[in-house]
């Protein structure tokens, strides 16, 4: 009966998705964050800890966790891995320096036993900046084709065009 009711409630939109946002500091996570949810782009601040917000999409709900991306913030991501369904990874399309370091904590995340069931959705952000790298080229550095348990996906962006582009059957 339970297992009905819920199955229910999931046809009707009420069931809760949850998706974590990650990516190294300065990457844009809480831009992107309060573009999808308010359609315009906001003052930010070095996130400290997380920022938490509902996004509703194509009446799905979205529990959207924006984690701070420091250096010392991402010993705790971890912590937030129960039940997430989605990751996002967005990455500095201009930072080239750090790209291996983008790589290194993705698939290092990607290993976690909480996130065997994720999808992975990059965000190759700044596009808007001239010079800034290819998705091909970010696809490559961060080594995407070796991961083969999570469906990936890659979109480049850019703080005003922001596509949320999510495969329920993943
Ligand atoms: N040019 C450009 N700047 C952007 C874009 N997205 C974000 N920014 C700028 O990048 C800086 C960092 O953005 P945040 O959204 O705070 O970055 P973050 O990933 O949340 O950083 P942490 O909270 O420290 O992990 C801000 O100055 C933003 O205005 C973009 O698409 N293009
Ligand atoms: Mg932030």
């Amino acid at each position: 009966m339970g297992l009905l009711l819920s199955k229910i409630w999931s046809l009707f939109g009420n069931e809760e998705h949850k998706l974590l946002l990650v990516g190294l500091d300065n990457a844009g996570k809480t831009t992107i964050l309060y573009q999808l949810l308010l359609g315009e782009t906001v003052h930010t601040r070095p996130t400290i800890g997380s920022n938490v917000e509902e996004f509703v999409w194509k009446s799905l709900r979205f529990v959207m966790w924006d984690l701070g991306g420091q250096q010392s913030l991402r010993s705790a991501w971890n912590t937030y891995f129960t039940n997430s369904e989605f990751v996002i990874m967005v990455v500095d399309s201009t930072d080239r320096q750090r790209l291996s370091l983008s790589r290194d904590e993705l698939h290092q995340m990607l290993k976690h036993e909480e996130l065997t069931k994720a999808c992975l959705l990059v965000y190759a952000n700044k596009q808007d900046v001239k010079g800034s790298m290819t998705a091909a080229e970010i696809s490559e550095k961060l080594e995407l084709t070796a991961i083969k348990q999570h469906p990936w996906h890659i979109l480049r962006t850019y703080r005003r065009r922001i596509t949320f582009r999510i495969r329920m059957d993943c």
